[in-house]
């Protein structure tokens, strides 16, 4: 009885802390709502729904420090799992990102999306194999004082990040790395805070390009000039988003807007 009471304690814990910070809730696709990985409920019940957004022990919607960034938890998150399911997607398709509500407007900072080739399978690849190329990757927009970051426009449109997966890009399984690195500490060295989420998707089409990428663990140093950022300084213009440069055949941000859903789809296991 003694443990089950502290099991609830820690439960409720758990939800409590749930509110700072963030997770993507879902993915919208051409109108239809896929689900994400709940860190807030899937650890505590038996038989979580199979998504295809990865797991981690992110409980507390936390995020990865700069002296972790050598680490694979800046791959997927902290102690991530691969999905067991995947999202079928066309390549030139845009997948909607949505944020649990609400991405805290002091958390200002870029956005940037990767892909990394899987080969056979998402679910079974070991994921400190993977080399991610930049889809996209949007930091300062305009403004003065801090401005407007790409993070601050996430929030504008319903906590979500449109990415376009690229016309071009071979079909084939993809790890798709979205983050969110929050830059209001990261005039201290190890103060940027990086929020990976991934989601394992098939993509088809006719597009021949596949961009050789970088490993999880080599995308960022703690000293790199856009992680080790003084946000409050007067230079915004000249921020460099972080991680490696972005293949130049592929567009970089789209326009971003907010995503209806008008139907549900459940991910395809493996
Ligand atoms: C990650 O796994 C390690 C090793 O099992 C464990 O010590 C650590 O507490 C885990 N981290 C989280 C956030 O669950
Ligand atoms: C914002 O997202 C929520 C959660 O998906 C949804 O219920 C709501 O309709 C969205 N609002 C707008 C204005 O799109
Ligand atoms: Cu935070």
């Amino acid at each position: 009885m003694v443990i089950a009471s502290k099991q609830i304690i820690s439960l409720i814990a758990g939800a409590a802390t749930v509110v700072a910070h963030g997770h993507v809730n879902n993915v919208v696709i051409n109108g239809v709502y896929w689900a994400g990985y709940d860190p807030g409920s899937a650890p505590y019940i038996p038989n979580p729904p199979i998504v295809a957004g990865w797991a981690a022990s992110n409980l507390d919607n936390g995020f990865i420090a700069p002296d972790a960034f050598q680490t694979p938890d800046i791959i997927c998150h902290k102690n991530s799992t691969n999905a067991g399911a995947h999202i079928p997607v066309k390549a030139g398709d845009s997948i909607s990102i949505q944020w649990t509500p609400t991405w805290p407007e002091s958390h200002h900072g870029p956005v940037i999306d990767y892909l990394a080739s899987c080969g056979t399978s998402c679910k079974t690849v070991d994921k400190t194999t993977l080399k991610f190329f930049k889809v996209d990757g949007v930091g300062y927009i305009s403004g003065t004082g801090i401005g407007t970051w790409a993070a601050d426009v996430l929030i504008q449109h319903n906590s979500t990040w449109l990415v376009k997966i690229p016309a071009n890009l071979a079909s084939g399984n993809y790890v798709l790395r979205h983050e969110i690195i929050a830059l209001h500490s990261a005039g201290n060295l190890d103060g940027a805070q990086s929020y990976p989420q991934c989601f394992n998707l098939a993509v088809t089409g006719t597009g021949t390009v596949q961009p050789s990428g970088v490993l999880g663990t080599a995308l960022y140093k703690s000293t790199d000039p856009g992680i080790l950022y003084d946000l409050y300084g007067p230079t915004q213009q000249s921020y460099l988003v972080p991680g490696p440069t972005q293949y130049t055949g592929f567009p970089s941000s789209v326009a971003q807007s907010s995503s209806v859903a008008t139907a549900t789809s459940t991910a395809i296991p493996g």
